[in-house]
């Protein structure tokens, strides 16, 4: 009798202990803030509470324009330019023109909001304008025209009409008849032609690429090949079509990716419906829309037109004093480069950018619940700008939620001590301390052509940011004659891989480039250290050991110290630190960008797409703050001629040391497809880590209590026992 109720007695109170360390650990998030008035706030998802649209309000200086702000925008801008009404000029992206990051970091909530403005990329009678316009005085600020090599990023108009132009062609439309495919069928693709010199400069061109759709909604996997329409995007017309000759085209079957329409046996038993529980509801809240508090972090989130995901002001609480502490002012995948490698006539052209060329934001469909988000999810929408300048919500964009994957965040087991725990089914005393791994996911998912990227940035509560860029989707892939690697013998068609009948999956690199202002400790003012792993040779004699490892810091001088290729046998660690905020210990305060797999790319330096790519020339940099210098291939970059890349601002070489720096990553993969990307690939994801180095006295989730449930064995302190 006296057992049972002593254990219950001890679970109770460890219920208690647990409560009290919950609410010290995260004392405001559940007090103060729930109780503002006249503000929208919610906790975790519930989908009663929407942002209605039609009314809302920016509350945040870095809140996304609204419907109303784009709808104002687009007045000014009538006034400014009749040709916005007429359509002779276009809209093709229209963002938020941050307020000066002193002015962001100074705000405080219910402060005025510093000025509203809008950057607008625009299209005019073949030339492109960088317009600014501020919202509160109703003027056009700046109008700038063409400022660089360049065209602005597509709009989803371009590609319907580049389509319809290509079947306004009869010849066109005769060279697809002839190769037996119905045009009631046919999917004419805008594919983007790149740069590749004087022929295709001074006018907007677009490359319209054929496939069939008979019999399958993944047209993709049935590419006409050997033939292609040039599109004059000011003029409306067709200017070259080029026809190589007929190459069988690839069957339907095996093509279907729906699963109700699929009839393939799966072989496999059954997983049961999995999903998270959480009986006290989710411990995340967002403010007003886009600010987002859980665990010690707080940060922004806003789906962008061009980034399709920005993460800013990101600060996380010291485990010590509780005072929040700057880590990162701004990040977001700045650009992409997907360069192919087939030199031939009707493919050499293919080397993406896609975020600057058409956009992760308007690509990105709604989220599916319980597949690509969890159950315990909240969803937060996009706002963008339409080519005429009306404004479009793309609902569910961007998920939050907060994951339990059954990992550990710290452990350690003892039984070398004397005084130590009582736990179950063992006679010995123990100590067996160890946490869950909890983190909270931001997650955007786009659909940029046949692609799927996925994008997580991943908050620990140790302080580790982890940012994750999965791919998957359709493969570009190339008709030809042959169904057997048997029958190419040794003619090799050297593009790539036969992975399904007639089907070619051409090689390729998938590079992506993210911009991450990181502010250790204040807006301004940190250094990039480069932490060498330095072998030595021991003086014979001295010591049974021959060689050993010492480490040397260098702090980066310029931004051409900041050039970084990777390399295992040259090993680094790469700190981003405030000089001006030691520990207790004296160290600097830091972060560390942990590089996960990668790949470089090996494209000769004066090949164009690599010119135009020129970001992916390595893996690492660091950049003096300026706010102009966001994208990295550039802000005009459809047939850019890479004159505004980041290697071109890098090459200023300008001082880094103790200043506002930008730290940029570049993530990729070669990919050499296989049979099993076909007919839709599963996921290859690759990512890279933000830890903090020095940024805490010492391990900031050591007092973070274990979970205690009832039905479960744990183990019991010895002296309450
Ligand atoms: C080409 O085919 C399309 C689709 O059937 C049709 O709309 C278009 O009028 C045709 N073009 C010409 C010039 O006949
Ligand atoms: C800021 O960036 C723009 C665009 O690269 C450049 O024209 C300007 O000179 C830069 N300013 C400084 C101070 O580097
Ligand atoms: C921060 O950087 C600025 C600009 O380089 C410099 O003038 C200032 O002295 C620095 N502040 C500190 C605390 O080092
Ligand atoms: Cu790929």
């Amino acid at each position: 009798m006296a057992e049972p109720s002593l254990a219950r007695l001890s679970a109770l109170f460890f219920g208690f202990l647990l409560l009290l360390a919950t609410y010290s650990w995260v004392p405001r998030l559940h007090s103060g803030l729930l109780s503002g008035t006249g503000v929208q706030k919610t906790l975790g998802p519930d989908p009663k509470l929407r942002v209605d649209h039609s009314s809302a309000k920016p509350h945040h200086p870095l809140d996304p324009l609204t419907v109303q702000e784009i709808e104002r925008v687009r007045t000014i801008l009538l006034d400014h330019e009749p040709g916005f009404g007429s359509g002779s000029a276009t809209i093709h992206s229209m963002a938020l023109d941050e307020p000066d990051k002193t002015l962001v970091v100074k705000w405080k909530k219910g402060n005025r909001l510093p000025s509203r403005r809008a950057e607008v990329l625009a299209l005019s009678v073949g030339q492109s304008h960088v317009i600014v316009v501020d919202l509160d005085s109703g003027r056009v600020v700046s109008d700038v025209v063409n400022p660089t090599s360049g065209y602005p990023i597509l709009t989803m108009d371009d590609l319907i009409v580049a389509s319809q132009v290509a079947l306004k062609s009869i010849e066109f439309n005769r060279s697809v008849e002839a190769r037996g495919v119905k045009l009631s069928d046919l999917v004419a693709l805008p594919t983007f032609t790149g740069w590749f010199g004087p022929e295709e400069e001074g006018r907007r061109i677009l490359k319209v690429q054929c496939f069939t759709s008979q019999d399958t909604p993944n047209y993709f996997m049935r590419p006409i090949e050997g033939l292609y329409a040039t599109v004059d995007m000011d003029k409306l017309e067709v200017i070259k079509i080029v026809d190589k000759g007929m190459v069988p085209i690839p069957k339907a079957a095996g093509t279907e990716y729906r699963y109700n329409v699929q009839n393939k046996p799966v072989h496999m038993d059954r997983i049961n419906p999995i999903s998270i529980e959480q009986p006290e509801g989710p411990s995340f809240l967002v403010e007003d829309g886009h600010l987002v508090k859980w665990a010690n972090w707080v940060f922004h989130v806003k789906a962008d037109h061009r980034a399709g995901i920005i993460i800013s002001q990101a600060t996380v609480r010291d485990s010590e004093t509780g005072e929040p502490r700057s880590v990162m002012y701004k990040g977001f995948p700045s650009e992409l480069f997907v360069p192919y490698m087939d030199p031939g006539e009707l493919w050499y052209y293919k080397s993406y950018l896609d975020a600057g060329e058409i956009g992760l934001g308007p690509a990105a469909m709604p989220l599916v619940p319980l597949n690509d988000c969890p159950r315990n999810a909240y969803y937060i929408d996009g706002v963008f700008a339409l080519p005429d300048g009306k404004a479009i919500v793309q609902p569910n964009m961007i998920c939050l939620f907060e994951r339990y994957a059954g990992d550990v965040s710290w452990r350690h087991s003892e039984i070398l001590i004397p005084n130590a725990d009582v736990c179950p089914f063992t006679t010995r005393k123990q100590i067996r301390e160890s946490r869950p791994k909890v983190t909270l996911v931001a997650r955007m998912a786009t659909s940029v052509g046949n692609y799927d990227y996925t994008f997580d940035w991943e908050f620990q509560s140790d302080g580790l940011i982890r940012v994750t860029v999965a791919a998957s989707g359709m493969l570009m892939v190339k008709g030809t004659p042959y169904e057997n690697v048997d029958d190419l013998g040794d003619k090799e068609d050297d593009s790539g891989p036969l992975i399904s009948e007639n089907v070619i999956g051409v090689v390729h690199d998938h590079f992506i480039t993210f911009h991450l202002d990181m502010d250790i400790d204040g807006p301004m003012n940190n250094s990039f250290v480069k932490v060498h792993l330095e072998k030595q040779r021991v003086q014979s004699g001295k010591s049974p050991r021959k060689s050993y490892l010492k480490v040397k810091k260098y702090v980066a001088k310029t931004e051409k110290d900041a050039q970084i290729k990777l390399s295992l046998y040259d090993p680094y660690e790469f700190h981003i630190v405030n000089p001006n905020r030691k520990s207790r210990l004296g160290n600097p305060a830091g972060y560390r960008i942990i590089p996960g797999g990668n790949a470089v790319s090996l494209l000769d330096h004066d090949d164009p797409p690599q010119i135009r790519g020129a970001f992916s020339n390595n893996q690492i940099w660091v950049t003096r703050y300026n706010r102009s210098e966001q994208f990295a291939g550039g802000v005009l970059v459809y047939q850019s001629h890479g004159d505004d890349t980041l290697q071109v601002w890098s090459d200023r070489d300008r001082s880094i040391e103790n200043n506002d720096i930008v730290l940029w990553y570049t993530l990729g993969f070669h990919h050499i497809p296989c049979q099993e990307d076909y007919p839709v690939m599963p996921t290859v994801a690759a990512s890279f880590e933000l830890k903090p180095a020095n940024f805490f006295e010492s391990n900031p989730v050591i007092g973070v209590a274990p979970i205690f449930e009832k039905d479960l064995p744990v183990c019991r302190p010895f002296a309450s026992s």
